[in-house]
């Protein structure tokens, strides 16, 4: 069944939930596409643990300041921006990211629920202070190299990116409030993920569980099981403001 932005005109409560998708247009790698550079060889799931961490700080530490340098040169894209006019639209909107980059942010979306943390917010691995110090321009070459993480000035462990890695448990609050969001709202569009990372995957399902509309937007089609869910097939810079500029104009 075709989705009528006419639903998103009228909606109540939009949650929009994204993941790396959002920031594909932007020229932030996904975990999917093949990782550009030295990281040809390493699978995310392998570097983005504890264990890796303990094992090898600075190849992790590189890794993510690497990542944190393409963010600092990229702009958002116009699913960004479409999503923060969103917030400007709607009666209600809670954004949801699985995202570590600060580009909805940078487009103007007010509040922005990070479920797996962000990487401009460094914290000490030892004692989990959040590390105050202006990590020095990370000079990098090629994108990602080793690095020796900085020290924490408080217990002089080693400093580590403040995101979520797999086998840690999300922030409790963030993830309450996300639950929370998908069980109260009538539409939710669910950008750019391929709904392979748990708990973060069951946002949708959620949302669909309680009668909400649910639509996908992702190049590839999504399977759709219930009535109420659809697939908008192509990149999000293009369907999304599309379909805010048909339901608000
Ligand atoms: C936890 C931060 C427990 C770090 C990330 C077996 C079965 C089920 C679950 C598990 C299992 N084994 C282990 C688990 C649990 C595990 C998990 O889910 N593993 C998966 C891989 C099977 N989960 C965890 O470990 C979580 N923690 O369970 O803790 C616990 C509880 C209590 C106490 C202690 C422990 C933690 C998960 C968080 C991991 N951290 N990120 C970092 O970024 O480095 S997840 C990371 O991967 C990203 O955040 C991202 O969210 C995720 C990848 O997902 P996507 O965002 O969907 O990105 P992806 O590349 O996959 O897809 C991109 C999509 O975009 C594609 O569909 C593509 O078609 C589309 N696209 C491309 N271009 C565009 C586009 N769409 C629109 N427009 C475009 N232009
Ligand atoms: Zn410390």
């Amino acid at each position: 069944m075709e989705f009528d932005p006419q639903y998103l005109a009228r909606a109540r409560h939009l949650v929009v939930f994204t993941g790396a998708g959002v920031s594909a247009e932007s020229g932030i790698p996904t975990f999917r596409d093949a990782l550009s550079g030295l990281w040809e060889q390493f699978d995310p799931a392998q570097l983005a643990t504890p264990q890796a961490f303990r094992a090898d700080p600075a190849l992790v530490w590189g890794w993510y300041e690497g990542r944190r340098l393409k963010v600092l040169e990229a702009q958002p894209n116009p699913a960004h921006l479409a999503i923060a006019e969103l917030a400007r639209r709607v009666p209600r909107l809670t954004l949801i990211t699985q995202n570590v980059d600060d580009l909805h942010e940078r487009a103007g979306s007010p509040s922005v629920l990070h479920l797996h943390g962000s990487l401009h917010t460094p914290i000490c691995f030892a004692c989990q202070r959040p590390w105050r110090g202006e990590p020095a321009a990370p000079v990098l070459a090629e994108h990602g190299s080793r690095l020796e993480p900085p020290r924490c000035s408080g217990c002089n462990g080693k400093i580590r990116p403040g995101v979520v890695w797999f086998g840690e448990a999300l922030p409790p609050a963030v993830l309450k409030a996300a639950f929370k969001a998908a069980g109260d709202c009538d539409l939710l569009l669910s950008v750019g993920t391929s709904g392979l990372v748990q708990p973060a995957a069951q946002i949708p399902q959620l949302a669909l569980q309680q009668g909400a509309r649910v639509v996908h937007i992702n190049p590839q089609p999504q399977e759709c099981h219930a009535p109420q869910e659809y697939s908008l097939t192509g990149p999000a810079g293009q369907l999304l403001p599309q379909l805010v500029q048909r339901a608000f104009t």
